[in-house]
């Protein structure tokens, strides 16, 4: 099997070093040329939650001319808003039968994924893996938290059974569900609770469920969240509030990627995330005032380091 990560970011080459362990033959793909030099030249190194750093010799390219086989499998880790875009762009790394599965943060990936290559190539996915990008050709794992992968709509699938095998087998823990649009609306609860706000406030992940006041904003943005959830059919409670501050605890080292994308004053995925939200809210006719001023921070912020106005 060989499998090319589409956006190896933090999250993307953590997926890819693991992977690097196992027979799979695995290919790191960034436009990030000073990341893959450096991985070309040094390997990846890998700073462990036990505090080791491991080195992960690895193939990694920033063209798809440089890619010598077809992928079988695609793991899309790019931001959301570049899916469509970065997928066709690496179509002549895949042939029909290549699988895309999307571990992306926000909704409207799996969307973007089936336009620019087939619906039926498009597999979805959830990690709650957490790494940051601390220099180009070194990460940082800041949190081992699960994986899931399905079919868009029935029951999981020999493919999909088949990159669980090869996840677990690389030490990530992973299993199938039937459920994955429920999925993706807890995860993107967990994201609604911690992203924006960890951004904003310049703290890494486990200070929100440290700081009574980070508890009380992310509480409210997913308690605000989960009233759209509902309004769409998903029937998730309010546990997701407590269990959005465990994986803030779990990957309490980590900087969140919205986080990571403004200390590099790069795009962020606020219109995939707490934008969603509004949007969605808008169309349901409800009251989301903390996403709404969430969202509009990062945008004015985001808007001023990109010196363009939205
Ligand atoms: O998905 C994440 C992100 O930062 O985007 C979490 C799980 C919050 C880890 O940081």
């Amino acid at each position: 099997m060989h499998v090319l990560i589409l956006g190896a970011g933090a999250l993307g080459s953590l997926m890819g070093a693991r992977l690097s362990k196992t027979e799979v033959q695995t290919t790191l793909y960034s436009t990030n040329e000073d990341h893959t030099k450096a991985i070309l030249k040094n390997g990846l190194l890998v700073e462990e939650l036990d505090g080791s750093t491991q080195t992960f010799p690895m193939t990694a390219c920033s063209t798809p001319h440089a890619v010598d086989k077809a992928a079988d499998v695609v793991l899309v880790t790019v931001k959301s808003y570049a899916t469509r875009q970065a997928v066709s762009s690496i179509l002549r790394c895949c042939n029909r039968a290549t699988v895309f599965l999307t571990l992306q943060n926000g909704i409207g990936n799996w969307e973007q994924i089936a336009q620019a290559a087939r619906p039926e190539q498009a597999l979805l996915g959830t990690t709650a893996q957490g790494a940051t990008l601390l220099k180009p050709g070194r990460i940082r794992h800041g949190g081992n938290g699960p994986t899931f992968i399905g079919e868009r709509d029935g029951p999981p699938t020999a493919r999909v059974h088949d990159i669980v095998k090869v996840f677990m087998t690389a030490g990530l823990p992973t299993g199938s569900s039937d459920r994955m649009e429920h999925l993706i609306w807890e995860k993107l609860m967990v994201n609604v609770g911690i992203n924006a706000i960890t951004a904003l406030t310049n703290i890494r992940n486990g200070v929100i469920a440290d700081l009574e006041a980070g508890r009380s904003l992310s509480r409210i943005a997913v308690l605000e969240a989960l009233q759209v959830a509902q309004s769409k059919g998903f029937s998730l409670g309010e546990e997701m509030v407590e269990r959005v501050l465990n994986v803030a605890r779990a990957t309490a080292v980590n900087r969140s990627s919205m986080g990571q994308d403004v200390d590099r004053k790069k795009r962020t995925e606020i219109d995939a995330i707490n934008g969603a939200i509004v949007q969605f809210a808008e169309e349901a006719g409800i009251a989301v005032p903390v996403n709404r001023t969430l969202t509009q921070l990062i945008q004015v912020m985001q808007s001023n380091y990109l010196n363009c106005s939205q």
